[in-house]
């Protein structure tokens, strides 16, 4: 890991991966590539011919650029926590936090290690940092505690004003440390997290993006949605002003020290990944502090299409434990609804969560209606008919998404009673809605797709005939029957004739004072 071509690459301006260049393996390489691919779930050979020092292309909005900011910033610790973290992308990781951080503002990095197996993350990594020019501090968990308690002990060591977290495959760029601080400097409740960019996990080309905000989906999981027009129009076309956003990713921001405390820091009960993020999420805003993103700040992170490490006790398992947890403290009413989406969630056990419900109760925090009216109104239907399986009489089969996203037709399976692809609301605004999708018609005859629910009635409208059981496209006026023809694995739209291949039961009729 140490040899030679790195210090030789490190000093290569010209480099692979310079600039934030894509890299490309040659193709004798390639069977090679593969095999250290599943090392770390990405390019581990682009990264490691990638140098650590490398040079990134300056993505930030033009007003970012020549911004002037106070000169009493608070000083930051950066924590970041790794569990098997390949050297290359940890190491460049903490040269881009030094490289572009004004000395001033940084404490100390500090790097915790979650158990890591190889050799390389022990000795070879205290000597490495020792000779930087930050005050590099690495601590150990001495066994696997996931990501949430491995922060909560870099927390505990760090001493900055500001905490600052970052994953272990990160590049920060050119200004993006002063955009964090200017916001949780004067407002201590406030919560930042930079503009994430998209190092590519195949070529390690580096992309600026323009900003999203933080979602969530049905079953709990981190999305990223468009922003607002509300949002919009409140920053007036200034691209450079902060975000609020309803939810955070979860790996990448700053809070004051004081306030990570006094809001209580993390849910010690979650295990491995998952589930804090929108835990802390929610917490900032039901108890009165306020989430943004600093459209200055650009950082990149290394997205994965899987974890590349073990869930002990079994990835599922762990997840859906994480989720009850924040389910069951912060969601009051409505947990019902993420039960209904989740059925093995309501299942899990799930420990003790006494000390989180005292939290709450001390910090006076507001109910999670609140946040669903105030914070991400779009996040959930507040009011529906029915969610749950929508089920066809003649051939007892189930709609189901087969997991696939916008603009995709909707699809037809043994219904399986498991919730996730099989759950649709058939809402108050009559719309037949699973997660921000709707079934769409555009044409006489179908096909029925899944857009984007646009909340203005047209191709998405639906009628429910609760005794003939029938969904009538209003646009069109046909039903929705069952898979007819070719298409075996996809509801067919036909003109209306009550047959039971056109008639649908809507489950779990939780609000029945809405009528038809
Ligand atoms: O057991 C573990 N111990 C750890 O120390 C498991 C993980 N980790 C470390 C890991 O090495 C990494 O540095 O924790 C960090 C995050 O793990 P990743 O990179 O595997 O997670 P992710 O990037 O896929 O997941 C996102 O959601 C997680 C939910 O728990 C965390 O909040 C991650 O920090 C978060 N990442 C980001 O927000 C970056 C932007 C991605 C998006 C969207
Ligand atoms: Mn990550």
């Amino acid at each position: 890991m140490l040899d030679i071509s790195f210090v030789l690459l490190y000093l290569n301006k010209d480099g692979p991966g310079e600039g934030g260049t894509p890299v490309i393996i040659p193709k004798k390489d390639e069977k090679k590539m593969k095999e250290m691919f599943k090392i770390n779930e990405f390019n581990l050979m682009a990264s490691d011919m990638i140098a650590l020092n490398r040079t990134l292309p300056d993505v930030r909005p033009e007003g970012c650029k020549n911004m002037i900011y106070p000169n009493d910033l608070p000083r930051t610790s950066v924590v970041i926590v790794f569990h098997n973290e390949a050297w290359s992308t940890l190491l460049r990781t903490v040269h881009s936090v030094i490289d572009r951080s004004p000395r001033a503002l940084l404490e100390e990095i500090v790097l915790v290690d979650d158990a890591s197996q190889m050799d390389f993350l022990k000795l070879p990594l205290d000597e490495y940092v020792s000779k930087l020019e930050v005050p590099v501090r690495v601590v150990r968990m001495e066994q696997r505690s996931g990501l949430i308690r491995a922060r909560l002990k870099g927390a505990s060591v760090s001493t900055g004003q500001v905490i600052t977290f970052l994953d272990a495959h990160c590049e920060c760029t050119t200004g993006w440390l002063e955009p964090l601080l200017a916001r949780v400097g004067p407002n201590k409740r406030t919560v930042v997290s930079p503009a994430i960019d998209v190092i590519s996990d195949d070529t390690f080309a580096y992309a600026g993006s323009d900003v999203q905000l933080g979602g969530f989906s049905w079953n709990l999981h981190f999305n990223w949605v468009p922003i607002p027009k509300k949002e919009m129009e409140r920053r007036k076309g200034d691209l450079t002003l902060p975000f609020r956003t309803p939810t955070m990713a979860g790996g990448l921001f700053s809070i004051d020290r004081d306030y990570f405390q006094e809001i209580g820091t993390y849910d010690a009960g979650m295990d491995i990944w998952g589930g804090e993020n929108l835990e802390m999420s929610f917490r900032i805003w039901q108890c009165g502090g306020t989430l943004e993103i600093a459209a200055c700040s650009h950082v990149g992170h290394v997205f994965r299409k899987a974890a590349p490490y073990t869930f002990p006790g079994g990835r599922s398992h762990v997840i859906h434990k994480n989720s009850r947890r924040l389910v069951e403290v912060w969601m009051d009413e409505f947990k019902d609804f993420f039960f209904t989406v989740s059925p093995e969630m309501a299942r899990v056990d799930y420990g003790n969560i006494t000390s989180r419900l005292a939290l709450r109760r001390k910090l006076q925090c507001k109910p999670f209606s609140w946040y669903l009216e105030t914070v991400y109104p779009d996040a959930i239907p507040r009011h529906y008919y029915s969610l749950g399986e929508v089920r066809n009489v003649d051939t007892d089969k189930c709609l189901d998404t087969r997991g696939r996203k916008a603009n995709k037709k909707v699809g037809i399976a043994n219904c399986h009673g498991q919730g996730g692809n099989q759950i649709f609301s058939y809402t108050a605004d009559k719309e037949i809605k699973t997660d921000s999708l709707c079934l769409d018609v555009a044409k006489r005859g179908g096909p029925v797709m899944m857009i984007t629910c646009h909340l203005e009635k047209g191709n998405q409208m639906w009628d429910y005939d609760p005794e003939k059981l029938s969904l009538i496209h209003v646009a069109t006026n046909q039903c929705l029957d069952k898979a007819r023809g070719k298409n075996r694995k996809a509801p067919s739209m036909r003109d209306c004739r009550h047959s039971y291949s056109q008639q649908w039961l809507l489950h779990n009729a939780t609000l029945p004072e809405i009528s038809l």
